[in-house]
Parts: C-alpha cells; structure tokens; sequence
C-alpha cells in the first residue's frame, strides 16, 4: 500500500515536473518582463479601449472586491460610451439599421447569464447580471430580453445614434457585407478577471459585426464560445469573427486546454491553430478571418493570440496597466 501511495506520489510530481516543463512560446518569454511580484488579482481584455475598463475594474479589485463586480463595472465604461463603435448603442448597426447588443457574464460558482439582439439598452451586461441573478433561465433574447430589461427598470433608450444613422445609410449605397480583419480595430470588449481571492469572473459585450443580418448572434453571448470561466482552472474570452469561435466553442476549449496543462499563452495558440485547421479544411481564405483569444490561470498568467496581426489586449496586474500586442498566427 505504502509503495503504491509513493508511485502515486512521484508519478503526479513527475506529471508536474512536465507541465511545468514546457518550453516557453515566444509571446511568454516576452510576457516574463512585465512580471508581477503576487498574482492576485488580475484583470485583462480585448483591445485597446481595454485599458479604460480595467482601470475601473481594478478600484473593485484593488479593494478585495469581487471580480464579478469588477468585470461587469469595467465594461459598462465602454458600453456606456457612445463614440464606441462596436460595443453598446453607439455601435454600428445590422443591415436594417438596428443596433443589436450582445452580451454574457459568468462567475465563480458557473453562474451564467446572457442577453443577444438585445435593442434600446445602454448597459446589456448588466441585463446579462440580472437574467443571471433573477430568473430562472440562462438567455433571453430579442423583444423578450428588452420586455425583461424593462422590468427590471432599465431605462429603453431612444432609436439609434446620428453617427450610426449616417454609416448605415452610407452602407445602404453598397449593401456589401464583409466583415474584414480588425476593420474597426476595437470590436467586442471581453474582460477576464481574478480576485484577490483567487475566484474568476468574465464578462464579454458588443454591437456585434457590423451589417450582419437582422437577428443574427454571434459567439460573444454564448458561454463557451465568447467566454468560459472555471474557477478550478481560469478563465477565457474571445473577439473577431464570432461564426468562427463558435465552430470550435472557443473559449470553452481555451479553458479546457488549460486544465490539461497548458499554459494560457500555450492554450490560446492551440485554439487558433484548430481555427486554421479548420478555415484550410473549409476551403475558406485565413485572410478573411480574424479571432483572437485571451485567458488567464490561477497562477495570475496570462496569454492571448489571434489569427492575424493588429489585435492588442490589456493587463493590469500588481504592476500596472499595460497594452500589450497580440503575437498571431499569419506572420
Ligand atoms: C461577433 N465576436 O459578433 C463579435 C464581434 C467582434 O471583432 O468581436 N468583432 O462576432
């Protein structure tokens, strides 16, 4: 017996000794310079404006809050923001001139909530909290999600902004819909986060591709394919073309990978690479796509990577906030 608990013993040491092994990717090695003296907490998100949610998002976090709060705080500043084009009312709109948000949230205990084709609500993240907290179901969408916002006594916004007005009309003249690679260059805000007491949250939001038909969905609301969070592994959360993260129920891969082991910068490139597997078994171009991932493990390590180059995420950790670039696949 006592031989067989010491096999067992080195064999799960041997295990470990392997996966901390693993020969570092060249985005760790550069990652190891901005490194902080604790892990806790951590918050990181999708592209630049990233950088605004999470200073917001670390006041909660700096104060023992819960990274919960934390993400749903830090991206309201971007859906709150009219002169965002991709997230919340000011976001572009769909081929009949509608705004139509997105959006999910997932905690520690796999509490998940979600809203999609959301219209006329400033904050859908929060509609996403409270269909998490308050109801008995995990999504709601369309006229059901805005009668449920309702209720709760959000306030239903007006139609859509000039600005969005003008772009659809001028879209109308062409009616050509391609999405194109990192064309907006800030999409969706996905924000991931550990508190100090090492539970993850993640909170993911968006207007969604511009011009996309009418009652389309795409992965951002969808838990799995926007977000994952497994308090027992990490956390994941995606951008880019959301048909394409759906195919492989991205962030929920991301998460698993990481619970064999991987690194997340390990993680998220072996996500990408089953994109690009699939793209080429598809007969589609790599040009025309974009995804990017970003996760986080209970070790306060962080990764992401994309398909192409030009998308940028941002960590604020124990030692300050920073944007950092992707590496990515097409180089
Ligand atoms: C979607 N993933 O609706 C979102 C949009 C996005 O970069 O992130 N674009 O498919």
């Amino acid at each position: 017996m006592e031989n067989r608990r010491n096999f067992i013993k080195t064999s799960a040491l041997a295990a470990a000794a392997v996966l901390t092994n693993i020969p570092k990717t060249k985005a760790e090695e550069k990652q190891q310079q901005i490194k902080p003296a604790t892990v806790k907490p951590i918050v990181i998100s999708t592209w630049k404006f990233g950088i605004g949610a999470n200073e917001e998002a670390w006041k909660i976090l700096a104060n023992n809050g819960k990274a919960l709060d934390a993400v749903e705080t830090g991206v309201k500043v971007i859906e709150g923001n009219m002169n965002e084009r991709s997230v919340g009312l000011g976001g572009r709109p769909d081929r009949d001139g509608h705004v139509t948000l997105d959006a999910c949230i997932m905690d520690e205990f796999a509490n998940i909530g979600s809203v999609a084709c959301l219209e006329h609500i400033k904050h859908p993240i929060s509609v996403a909290r409270a269909v998490m907290e308050k109801t008995p179901h995990v999504m709601l969408v369309g006229d059901g999600a805005l009668q449920f916002a309702i209720s709760q006594g959000f306030t239903k916004e007006k139609g859509v902004v000039e600005e969005t007005q003008k772009d659809w009309k001028e879209w109308l003249k062409t009616s050509n819909y391609k999405p194109q690679a990192n064309i907006e260059n800030h999409d969706t805000i996905g924000m991931i986060a550990m508190d100090s007491n090492g539970n993850f949250s993640g909170a993911c939001t968006t207007s969604g591709l511009a011009y996309k038909m009418h009652g389309r969905v795409g992965d951002s609301p969808i838990i799995g394919a926007g977000l994952y969070v497994d308090n027992e592994v990490g956390a994941a959360t995606a951008t880019g073309h959301g048909e394409e993260v759906i195919r492989i129920a991205g962030c929920h891969s991301v998460v698993e990978l990481m619970r064999q082991g991987r690194t997340p910068q390990q993680a998220c490139e072996e996500a990408v690479a089953r994109i690009v597997r699939i793209t080429k078994n598809r007969g589609k171009n790599l040009k025309d796509i974009q995804v990017g991932f970003i996760a986080i493990n209970q070790n306060g390590q962080y990764g992401a990577y994309c398909v192409q180059s030009g998308f940028n995420f941002a960590v604020y950790n124990e030692v300050g906030n920073n944007l950092i670039n992707s590496d990515f696949y097409m180089k």
